[in-house]
């Protein structure tokens, strides 16, 4: 008889369980009810959510690479919320345009679906197409537009994407802030940011958010089980929306600008959810 690929030693989910081990091991936590990834801007809201029970460096644990970009740190913490639920902070992700496989790229969303998470938050700084939203503005995620070219799913695996980004969490968020908008966002390899036609490109698509993230995390969530909910930190507009050119350090400026702000709506929403 031969082993299903998704039960083989060399699989992508016998690693993640592998990884849940060490993380159920190290934090004394049998079980993570609610995962977090933070990208650039949202860092500190882990300092919010409530009583840290363990820091894990990500190089302890099977399947995760240090991550080398400024602002990404490469710790799990491991958090116990005020109301006695865990969350489980995943603070070293890994980008599609590092080139180490999609299967990497979706590593910390797997591991949090084994270490029993039901709710998958992704966080992300990313560009805005519209011009209402400035720099510093937090936008909910309601559907993406995955422009990898790529999937994290493998084989014949058929995973159903209505309401990926589910309806039930942007209805908590905003029952904490009734003045968040939401929009599309779009996903592209990077690291270069667009240029203007590509923006005009994926405004012409229905796209409203640019970024290099979470759209390929959100398909990966959804085959664990997992309930998603996408938030994004606008830290510039677009290329050729806003006037001037873009740079990293605008995107680090504004991202530290809001953090205080939206770490704390985060905290907030992921207490209610
Ligand atoms: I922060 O304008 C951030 N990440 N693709 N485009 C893309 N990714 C981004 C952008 C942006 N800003």
């Amino acid at each position: 008889m031969s082993t299903k690929p998704s039960q083989a030693p060399d699989s992508p989910f016998s690693l993640a369980s592998d990884a849940a081990a060490v993380i159920q091991k190290l934090s004394g936590v049998q079980r993570h009810d609610v995962a977090l990834t933070l990208g650039s801007g949202w860092a500190r809201a882990a300092d919010l959510l409530g009583e840290t029970v363990a820091e894990i460096p990500a190089s302890d644990v099977p399947g995760f690479h240090a991550s080398g970009i400024p602002g990404h740190t490469g710790t799990i913490r491991s958090i116990r919320l005020e109301n006695g639920s865990h969350a489980l902070v995943l603070g070293a992700r890994t980008h599609f345009y590092e080139d180490k496989g999609v299967r990497a790229v979706v590593h910390s969303v797997r591991t949090a679906a084994a270490c029993g998470a039901k709710v998958m938050v992704l966080t992300n700084g990313a560009g805005g197409i519209r011009e209402s939203w400035k720099p510093g503005t937090p936008v909910l995620i309601s559907d993406h537009l995955n422009l990898t070219a790529s999937s994290p799913l493998e084989g014949a695996t058929f995973i159903d994407l209505t309401d990926l980004y589910s309806q039930r969490l942007r209805d908590v968020a905003r029952s904490i802030d009734p003045s968040l908008d939401e929009g599309v966002y779009v996903q592209f390899r990077g690291p270069h940011y667009e240029t203007p036609a590509e923006v005009q490109m994926a405004k012409a698509m229905g796209g409203h958010i640019v970024g290099m993230s979470t759209a390929l995390e959100a398909i990966a969530a959804r085959e664990a089980g997992m309930e998603v909910l996408g938030l994004s930190l606008i830290t510039n507009l677009a290329a050729g929306i806003s006037p001037h050119p873009l740079s990293h350090q605008e995107v680090v400026d504004s991202g530290k600008a809001a953090e205080p702000v939206i770490s704390a709506l985060l905290a907030k929403i992921v207490l209610a959810l």
